[in-house]
């Protein structure tokens, strides 16, 4: 079997948040993704999604870039080959970098590949958890009393593991408050690399070692493994990495250099579902914990990364939320709900699993663009 991919709708599809999300990065209140569909020849339909934020700010990527790369070199890819397996397709992009970019393209091609197969996305790739643990990302608040209002709803909510954005201003305090008003909750904290080298010695991580976090994640920049294995010496808390983690050769030099003990993985930050499942294998080979990050996916991405999250070497809970707590509606049916601290892998039809709601895609649209051979 090939897939042979006839005509691409690029949708710019922007939604509100339900709640303003600001991290040591960015402040803002909605999202705007690349959604794309493709039809074959044998008249199937396949999605993805790029879920880049809308500027440079976690990197470089934003969604003008990623409607330019999908327009102008992806999907003239796909347009132009006959494939036989999404692997294949990848390996023909001529473009360097740009993984959120390539995390659409690669999608929609294993949500094909998958449903040629007849399997759920998640039994294609060899998934075999029937629910992920369900965990949140929560934004840095204005004030401490606000955020344990916004952790206590979450936790009735049935919620396991919470997830605190910190910067220089919102660290210690927040989550010290957090800490002793929820004792059994797992807790752990994400800077989004804001730190630099002065901060290796700061005494806020000896301080925030004292909490018993899950994990640290990312508190310098990308590049910069070395002040993250010098970190971890020193810690004995466990550092997680997700900015630095673009690749399989970057992962290798991480986990030689000590830079982490956890890997955050995210099918955006790495370009797709294989390179996804590439890096989680090479984790469960070197003995090191993942678990699944997200981008604040709408429901296309939101399935494609619980189909990689049911792979067996992901332990630690998730960012995998249900889609209310961020968007009022979703784009699939059924809608990603969690329930009782988990969230369950859509296995309901081939695919990626559920139904897209094209209409509910049309109607929040800011541009369409439809590309076919004709085109090229
Ligand atoms: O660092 O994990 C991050 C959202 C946007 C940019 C970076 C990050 C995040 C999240 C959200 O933490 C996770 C989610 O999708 O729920
Ligand atoms: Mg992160």
């Amino acid at each position: 079997m090939t897939i042979d991919v006839r005509e691409v709708t690029l949708f710019r599809v922007r939604k509100d948040l339900v709640r303003e999300f600001e991290t040591s990065s960015h402040r803002k209140n909605n999202i705007e993704h690349v959604l794309v569909k493709a039809t074959t020849a044998d008249g199937l339909v396949g999605w993805g999604e790029a879920a880049s934020p809308s500027d440079p700010f976690y990197c470089y990527e934003n969604t003008d870039s990623c409607w330019h790369v999908l327009s102008k070199y992806l999907v003239p890819t796909l347009l132009t080959g006959v494939f036989e397996t999404p692997q294949a397709a990848l390996g023909a992009s001529p473009v360097n970098g740009n993984p959120f970019a390539h995390a659409a393209s690669d999608t929609l091609m294993w949500d094909l590949f998958s449903q040629q197969q007849g399997l759920a996305l998640a039994d294609a790739i060899g998934g075999t958890q029937r629910e992920v643990s369900a965990g949140v990302s929560l934004g840095i608040e204005r004030t401490i009393d606000e955020l344990l209002q916004v952790v206590a709803q979450h936790v009735a909510d049935g919620y396991a593991r919470v997830k605190l954005k910190i910067n220089r201003a919102w660290a210690y305090e927040p989550t010290k408050a957090v800490r002793e008003a929820f004792p059994d909750l797992a807790v752990q904290v994400d800077a989004n690399g804001i730190f630099d080298a002065r901060d290796v010695e700061n005494p806020l991580f000896r301080d925030l070692d004292q909490l018993g976090l899950l994990m640290i994640e990312q508190p310098f920049a990308s590049e910069d493994l070395l002040l993250h294995a010098a970190l971890q010496k020193r810690l004995e808390t466990p550092l997680c990495l997700d900015e630095s983690i673009t690749s399989l050769g970057v992962l290798r030099t991480a986990l030689t250099l000590q830079a982490a003990r956890i890997v955050n993985i995210k099918v955006s930050r790495l370009g797709g579902i294989g390179p996804a499942r590439d890096v989680h294998d090479a984790c469960v080979d070197a003995g090191v914990p993942v678990w699944c990050g997200g981008m604040h996916e709408f429901g296309v991405g939101r399935a494609a990364n619980l189909a990689v999250a049911s792979l067996p070497g992901f332990t630690y809970p998730s960012d995998l939320s249900g889609s209310k707590k961020y968007y009022e509606t979703d784009v699939v049916y059924p809608e990603i709900t969690a329930h009782d601290g988990v969230v369950s892998v859509p296995r309901g039809r081939s695919g990626l699993g559920l139904e897209i709601l094209e209409d509910r895609v049309r109607e929040s649209a800011a541009e369409v663009l439809v590309l076919n051979t004709t085109h090229l």
